[in-house]
């Protein structure tokens, strides 16, 4: 029996009415003594913490929670795989100009030692819970420590891990959205963020030809590039792919899983499946595996089950999906670090041709004016290359924009490890430090923590950041003008943290006046 469908995300986040204390991130919620509201600058917490401690505070606290994210993916990948990876490997991506710079303001940054990344992330959560730290230039700092874990340990490792099993993304032509659910087939959708059960079910489904794999989110963008599997949607459209009602299984492991696909996946025919070994939905069947060999067997039997669920599809959906089939849209999809032409990219810096390179990463947050964005990266593709991972790049992938000539697509939001490494490259080729060049990261409409452990991770990095709010970064001038100056002085780089295209343009323009190359 079929049930009423549930509200949209679009519909939630209208009816959800945003707390203004806590919008503007001047809410401490962190002990039993609390909630307490700063809604005045000179508020003080029971605890007698102060508003810029804990609008520090918070920021520190989004980009933990980004950052042991990214990480538990790269660990995850290295358990299944049976595999250590020492901190030495990751953190010999670091460019030393940086390593020197973060010694001078004493930023915290692991050691060799094998887990001292895990070790500090403890340590942040310690230190910023009650009664620890009270400094919040410290809480700052450590912000961008986190970002340097998530960048290494996370990005990287967890790059490098999938690359290493998986193989190097192809530069060719992929399509995106809806489009690509075929009625005549049995529909499995793989959604999250680890590729282990992924790649599985692209070994299994060889063998059946009528089974059509589509993927969802990062997983999606990851399949994508490796084996030009579809991308049906990004976080967004997570929940409009169940309703088509042409779905037979939606596979989900971790990270921007919407937990409502429950309830939506309760009035169609579709099977909702977990397979992380930490992430669990209520009436979901759960099917775990801990190596290669466990998912190809979960993968099997996921595609049988799917298979034969099929014949639960309900005609009258089949018929509405046939007759309102969006139309296909193509995009160049599959660059690295290897295929994007960083050489003419700075070449064209050097001789003035192009203005700089800017890195749009992340969300596309219900809340953010995510068309403007995308007009406003549009234009700016006329000045600047533009670079780009994550549901922004489906984003411009579903407006035609991925031409692999302006726009390159890198993958998923774990693969910004490539733009890292091209801008690594650009310094090794220009022979000049990441923050003395036109290198622009920006996360115009930002959901979750990994979003803004991302932008610290290139700010720590040296590059300008752009972040839409509200990410928290601009709402205590204390805290705003704490982080603008140790981007302005000890980077020489800026933070945009603005939700206004305009205004985003306006502050570029005055940026490149700056840049010398
Ligand atoms: O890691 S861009 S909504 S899907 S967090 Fe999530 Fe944001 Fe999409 Fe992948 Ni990235």
């Amino acid at each position: 029996m079929t049930r009423e469908v549930p509200e949209s995300i679009i519909e939630r986040a209208a009816q959800q009415k945003q707390c203004t204390t806590g919008l503007k991130s001047f809410c401490c919620k962190e002990c039993l003594m609390g909630p307490c509201h700063f809604t005045t600058p000179s508020a003080k917490g029971v605890c007698g913490a102060t508003r810029p401690l804990i609008a520090a505070r918070n920021i520190l606290r989004l980009s933990i929670g980004g950052a042991a994210a990214h990480c538990g993916h790269a660990s995850d990948l290295l358990d299944h795989f049976n595999e250590t990876v020492t901190n030495g490997e990751s953190t010999a991506f670091i460019p030393y100009h940086m390593k020197v710079l973060w010694d001078k303001i004493g930023l915290e940054y692991p050691d060799d030692r094998p887990g001292s990344h895990f070790r500090q992330i403890s340590d942040a959560v310690h230190l910023s819970s009650m009664g620890v730290g009270g400094d919040y230039v410290e809480m700052l700092k450590w912000a961008l420590s986190m970002g340097i874990v998530d960048g290494y340990f996370g990005l990287y490792n967890a790059t490098l891990a999938e690359d290493r099993h998986f193989g190097k993304p192809k530069v060719q032509k992929g399509h995106l959205n809806l489009a690509c659910i075929d009625p005549s087939k049995v529909n499995i959708a793989i959604h999250g963020h680890e590729p282990m059960l992924a790649e599985a079910m692209v070994k299994q489904a060889a063998n059946f030809s009528h089974v059509n794999l589509i993927g969802v989110c990062c997983t999606g963008a990851s399949l994508l590039a490796r084996h030009n599997i579809p991308h049906a949607a990004h976080f967004l459209l997570q929940e409009d792919v169940v309703a088509t009602g042409m779905i037979e299984a939606m596979v989900v492991d971790a990270q921007c899983i919407q937990p409502s696909l429950n309830d939506l996946c309760d009035c169609f025919h579709t099977q909702l499946i977990t397979t992380s070994h930490i992430a669990k939905i209520s009436r979901a069947t759960h099917m775990p595996f801990s190596n290669q060999h466990e998912a190809e067997t979960v993968a099997f039997k996921i595609i049988e089950s799917a298979i034969d669920n099929k014949v639960n599809r309900n005609p009258a959906h089949e018929q509405r999906f046939v007759t309102s089939k969006p139309e296909t849209k193509h995009a160049i999809i599959g660059f690295s670090d290897e295929t994007v032409p960083f050489q003419r990219m700075a070449d064209e810096i050097v001789e003035g041709k192009c203005k700089g390179i800017i890195a749009v990463v992340g969300c596309v947050n219900p809340r953010s004016p995510v068309k403007a964005w995308v007009e406003t990266f549009k234009e700016l593709s006329n000045d600047y290359y533009i670079l780009t991972t994550g549901c922004m790049a489906f984003e411009f992938g579903t407006k035609g924009l991925l031409d692999g000539k302006r726009f390159f697509h890198l993958g998923s939001c774990v693969n910004n490890s490539r733009i890292a490494e091209i801008f690594r490259k650009i310094t090794l080729y220009l022979d000049k430090p990441t923050y003395e060049l036109p290198f622009i990261v920006s996360a115009p409409a930002p959901i979750t923590e990994k979003s803004v452990s991302i932008g610290m991770f290139f700010a720590a990095l040296g590059c300008s950041l752009h972040i839409g709010e509200p990410s928290r970064f601009a709402s205590d001038p204390v805290v705003a003008t704490t982080l603008d100056s140790v981007f302005n002085s000890i980077f020489g780089t800026r933070l945009y943290a603005t939700n206004d295209p305009l205004q985003f343009k306006t502050q570029l323009q005055s940026y490149e006046v700056d840049v010398a190359v």
